[in-house]
């Protein structure tokens, strides 16, 4: 594809690695404390060790990724589990269509669950074939490389299934809630 039809509107290509969050960076001295906690709308809550997860049969994709502020980064490598692939391991209950991501801090971001379910969606701890740096989301972040990178939560420790659809922290600011960058869903209307 020509570098013109790869950049969605009102973008603009960068060769850099922005580093973009709100609030501080957490530090782990150790992951023999941290857990994934599933729950909400779940038949049982379940709970995974960062060993369990990073035990999970791998998958590494090439993306572009797109932040609402404006820069595109081209071939992006990501390494994790897909979050399809870790729903082997959950019973979302009936008509949960609706997931909320948590990360550390309080962040939190929303997403339809069938957006969650395509293949270029994973949980990842390694980022251009090295492990994550604590500033790009070590030891866990969420990969969605079809929508604007902030709904890629970094330093994830939850996910949450919702009957019913509910703003994150970006999208209770004023950001689209969906976040379409070819539709350019930047802000709510
Ligand atoms: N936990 C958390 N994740 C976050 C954010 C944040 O504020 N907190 N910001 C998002 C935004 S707006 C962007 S553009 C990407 C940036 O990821 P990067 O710093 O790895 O480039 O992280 C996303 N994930
Ligand atoms: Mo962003």
């Amino acid at each position: 594809m020509s570098e013109k039809g790869r950049l969605p509107p009102g973008q603009v290509l960068t060769q850099r690695f922005p580093v973009l969050h709100y609030g501080p960076v957490p530090r782990y001295e150790s992951l023999e404390d941290w857990d994934l906690r599933i729950f909400g709308a779940v038949k049982e809550e379940v709970r995974f060790t960062y060993e369990q997860l990073t035990q999970m049969p791998t998958t590494r994709i090439v993306a572009d990724i797109h932040c609402v502020t404006r820069w595109s980064k081209f071939d992006t490598v990501w390494e994790g589990v897909r979050f399809r692939d870790l729903m082997a391991y959950v019973e979302p209950l009936p008509g949960a269509e609706y997931v909320m991501i948590h990360a550390e801090y309080g962040f939190t971001t929303n997403l339809p669950l069938s957006r969650l379910l395509a293949n270029n969606v994973l949980l990842a701890w390694k980022y251009d074939d090295k492990p994550l740096t604590p500033e790009h989301g070590w030891p866990l972040r969420l990969v969605v490389p079809d929508l604007y990178f902030w709904k890629s939560a970094k330093w994830v420790r939850g996910i949450e299934f919702m009957f019913e659809d509910r703003p994150g922290f970006w999208e209770q600011a004023g950001y689209h809630n969906e976040g379409d960058p070819w539709k350019e869903q930047r802000y709510a209307e």
